[in-house]
């Protein structure tokens, strides 16, 4: 029996996936919007943990000082009656059409201050409701012509605003780590930042980039054709996994956001592997969007189902690790052998080049007979997943 979701699993999700109201580009919204108030108290009854939101989320854009404080005061009620918390915020930078040249990135400097302070505004908040992440998406960061940007100068001012960004943060002793998402494309027709690898290499560009990490959506990368488990287990090497986005995605097309586990299953077993064995304690959060034929019944049975999806392949992934076969073929595979350094403990180059056994008299013809026993791995794994072992 799969357990029900408790707080200790720390789940959240993002006020905008189960308050979507199905706007796209092709037809209006088929469901009515969603209480913020409402959405905290009904995520708590399902079992989740925690509750994100951009701004303009819970605070609808142009609202003045009393409202903006009203809606504070009841997200805050809520959130109180229920328990449930903040652990991270982030900024809508891509609804405004201000924002149609990006925010940090925009050609227009007036947009880009605009854009800043827009953001210190809700770290403001992020911190006053004790949040440790605030996540930065730069969906209108791009372009749709190579004309239209000078890419240097583009990343010069992403990272002056960045550093800026971290150096508010610091001021204020909010003790917020930013973590940055990549997407390859959409809304832009180019996004800078496009996936977990180039967002690494800027980020060892950044005055301040020990508090600066990321947040991976898991239908981002695959947007670009790539390994979402690969991408993890580097970011988590780095010591860069700071937040995580847990959706599906089925290959490179628009992006999805379909319930976790219901875009490739395989990968969303070996991610989920991964988080449990590989070191990450921060929240699962869920950036979904429940399905636009869905009705508000839908809405929250699509909220339980990411939840349970992943408590399913935890219990999976649990049974892999202990099944005596799986440790057979892992060590027959030589796995576990890849954890020994390449060179023995103070081992030097001359002791290397000095060693004949690993040159002069190694017969690469022999070391190539051996298969590696993948194909079982491959399938073991399979079979767990099948929940026919
Ligand atoms: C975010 C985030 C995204 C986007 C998207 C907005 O904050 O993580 O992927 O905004 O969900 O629709
Ligand atoms: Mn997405
Ligand atoms: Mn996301
Ligand atoms: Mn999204």
């Amino acid at each position: 029996m799969v357990a029900e979701p408790t707080r200790a699993d720390k789940f959240s999700f993002g006020l905008w996936t189960v308050g979507w109201r199905a706007v796209d580009p092709f037809g209006d919204a088929t469901r009515p919007a969603l209480d913020p108030a409402e959405a905290v108290h009904r995520l708590a009854e399902l079992g989740a943990w925690g509750i994100s939101f951009h701004d303009d989320d819970l605070i609808p854009f142009g609202s003045d000082d009393t409202e903006r404080a009203r809606h504070i005061a009841r997200f805050k009620d809520a959130l109180a009656q229920t328990g449930l918390v903040v652990p991270m915020a982030t900024t809508n930078l891509f609804t405004h059409p201000v924002f149609r040249d990006g925010a940090l990135t925009s050609n227009d400097r007036a947009v880009r201050r605009y854009a800043l302070r827009k953001v210190m505004r809700n770290m403001d908040l992020a911190a006053e409701l004790g949040a440790e992440t605030y996540v930065l998406w730069g969906g209108r960061e791009g372009s749709e012509t190579d004309a239209a940007k000078d890419v240097a100068a583009a990343l010069d001012r992403y990272r002056e605003g960045i550093d800026t960004l971290a150096q508010y943060v610091t001021d204020r002793g909010y003790g917020l780590k930013l973590a940055l998402e990549p997407k390859p494309n959409e809304p832009r027709g180019d996004i800078f930042l496009p996936t977990i690898g180039h967002a690494l290499a800027f980020i060892s560009q950044l005055d301040h980039h020990e508090i600066v990490g990321l947040n991976p959506e898991v239908g981002h990368e695959q947007m670009a054709g790539l390994n979402f488990v690969h991408g993890i287990g580097q970011a988590l090497w780095q010591g860069k996994l700071f937040h995580i986005d847990l959706n599906g995605q089925r290959g490179p097309r628009y992006d999805q956001d379909l319930i976790f586990g219901h875009g490739d299953l395989l990968s969303a077993f070996f991610l989920v592997d991964l988080l449990e064995h590989g070191g990450y304690t921060g929240p699962r959060h869920f950036d979904y969007k429940p399905l636009r034929t869905e009705d508000s019944t839908g809405v929250w049975a699509s909220a339980a189902a990411n939840m349970r999806s992943y408590l399913l392949l935890r219990e999976r992934a649990q049974a892999f690790r202990a099944d005596p076969a799986v440790q057979a073929a892992l060590a027959e595979s030589r796995v576990p052998e890849l954890s020994t350094p390449t060179l023995a403990p103070g081992e030097t180059v001359a002791d290397l080049l000095a060693d004949s056994s690993a040159f002069e008299e190694f017969d690469p013809d022999k070391a190539a007979e051996r298969g590696y026993g993948f194909v079982t791995l491959s399938q073991l794994a399979l079979e767990h997943v099948l929940g026919s072992r």
